[in-house]
């Protein structure tokens, strides 16, 4: 259901239910948490990449996965939070590729990634209220963070079906390519970022995640400690050696 692969420094997961458009359930998290520990345990792997097999990205929670019993949706829960909590703090950089729709939690899963490419036909839409529900999956935390408060609300209040165009204009990816184009251009970001120096990448996300959060004494206080941890790395030691001797660094992701 999550489906692994390596290319070179990059792991490849892909979400692999497209019969039901790679609706999320527990097992999917439960392979797809795997994975990322995986990635984390593998010195190997140095970025990961994200995304979903057939027409859909994720149409995020299975609405069938309950039948008509009435679901503990806090107990659920537990099982997509342990995958939030992974992603923010998985010890590579994040590539996610959305190749069509993304809806609810599904698109709370696209926003982790650290850099986030479209298909020019995929969609996004936070889905949550249409089925009388609140956000999840890390979606209230980032959202606004992303895109601001006020097209927060919009963007959940009234749930509209966004193109990759209007989620490029807001922010919420970085770049929309062509759909045949779209898993080529991702893999070239995370081979990129996969060559670069792991460490960096992965305290720069730690410093803008926690930068909503701290004063400015306290932000400093955090980029000086983790600027003290990068700077005790090996990467850090090549890459000011290549720039001496003027030739493009070669990380270790150490
Ligand atoms: C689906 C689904 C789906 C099952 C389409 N499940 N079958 C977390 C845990 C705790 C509490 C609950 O909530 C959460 C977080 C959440 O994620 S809540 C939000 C759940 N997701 C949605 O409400 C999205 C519902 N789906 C849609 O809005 C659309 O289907 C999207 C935008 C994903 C795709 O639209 P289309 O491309 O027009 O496809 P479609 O709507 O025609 O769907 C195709 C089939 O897939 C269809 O089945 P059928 O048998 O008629 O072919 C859908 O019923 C099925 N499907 N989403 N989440």
């Amino acid at each position: 259901m999550v489906q692994k692969e390596r290319q070179g420094g990059v792991l490849l997961l892909t979400l692999n239910r497209p019969e039901r458009l790679n609706a999320l359930t527990g097992e999917v998290l439960e392979e797809l948490w795997a994975a990322l520990q995986e990635a984390n345990q593998d010195q190997e792997v140095r970025a990961v990449l994200l995304t979903g097999a057939g027409r859909a990205f994720s149409a995020g929670q299975d609405l069938t996965e309950f039948g008509e019993e009435k679901p503990d949706y806090e107990a659920h829960l537990r099982r997509y939070n342990r995958v939030v909590e992974a992603l923010s703090r998985l010890e590579k950089p994040l590539v996610v590729a959305v190749n069509g729709p993304a809806a609810g939690a599904g698109m709370s899963l696209a926003l982790w990634g650290d850099y986030r490419m479209a298909a020019d036909g995929a969609s996004f839409s936070t889905a949550f209220v249409r089925i009388g529900l609140v956000p999840d999956s890390g979606m209230s935390f980032l959202l606004p963070r992303l895109v601001g408060l006020a097209k927060a609300q919009e963007l959940l209040l009234l749930s509209p079906r966004l193109s990759a165009e209007e989620a490029l204009a807001l922010g919420l990816v970085h770049r929309v390519v062509p759909a045949e184009k779209l898993l080529e251009e991702a893999l070239a970001v995370a081979q990129e970022l996969a060559q670069g120096p792991t460490r960096a990448y992965v305290l720069t996300r730690r410093l803008l995640l926690e930068s909503h959060r701290l004063s400015l004494s306290e932000a400093l206080a955090l980029e000086a400690v983790l600027q003290g941890e990068a700077g005790r790395t090996s990467d850090h030691e090549e890459g000011v050696r290549a720039f001496r001797e003027k030739r493009p660094p070669r990380f270790q992701g150490r």
